[in-house]
């Protein structure tokens, strides 16, 4: 199968952060292995004209879902922590644009359209196909392409440079996108113009 990428494609790379790398806080297994290669696809977006899109979670030291305040993660990318910057091997941000969410102590915001301007700058910039990377698949990623869906956007998943908390939790996200709509693809798959 090819998928096409056009002036009106965008990718998101969602929460490509330290913390969610090994050796991290809240290590997502195989995180560290797709960064290099989501870099890659970063570079051939951008050369190729097209906007990227970088969520990044932005937690304040005090936020709701960390354990001390009774939710269900280790503390993790606290705002201006190194363990809240983008991995190293994704080149990020480099010309992407930032999309800071969750950053209220009392609110969970694991999609990056939630509590941001992300829909706004993607209708603004005429964008109707995301592709959409990073991690985690059964958290933000899922997320992230339900309200891309929802609100319109055609959503491509990349299934390779994607990682999960838990393997069934990843199952049931992959299923759950592909009823809603999205395409699942491999980035072999992707063509750019
Ligand atoms: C995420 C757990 C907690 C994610 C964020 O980016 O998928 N997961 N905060
Ligand atoms: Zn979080």
């Amino acid at each position: 199968m090819r998928v096409a990428a056009n002036g009106r494609s965008a990718l998101i790379v969602v929460d490509m952060q330290n913390d969610f790398c090994e050796g991290g806080a809240l290590p997502v297994k195989g995180c560290s292995e797709i960064a290099p290669k989501i870099g890659e696809l970063v570079r051939r977006f951008t050369n190729a004209g097209l906007r990227v899109y970088a969520s990044r979670d932005w937690h304040p030291p005090n936020h709701m879902s960390f354990r001390e305040r009774g939710g269900p993660w280790p503390p993790h990318c606290v705002k201006g922590t190194k363990g809240a910057e983008f991995h190293p091997a994704t080149g990020l941000p480099g010309n992407a644009i930032i999309i800071s969410k969750a950053t209220e102590p009392d609110k969970e915001a694991y999609s990056a359209f939630d509590g941001t301007e992300l829909h706004y700058l993607l209708s603004k910039a005429g964008i109707r196909r995301v592709f959409v990377v990073g991690v985690a698949t059964d958290y933000c990623v899922r997320a992230t392409v339900l309200d891309a869906l929802a609100l319109g956007y055609e959503a491509v998943v990349l299934v390779d440079l994607t990682r999960g908390v838990t393997e069934e939790g990843v199952e049931k996200a992959l299923k759950e996108m592909l009823r809603e709509g999205a395409v699942l693809a491999t980035t072999d798959e992707v063509e750019l113009p």
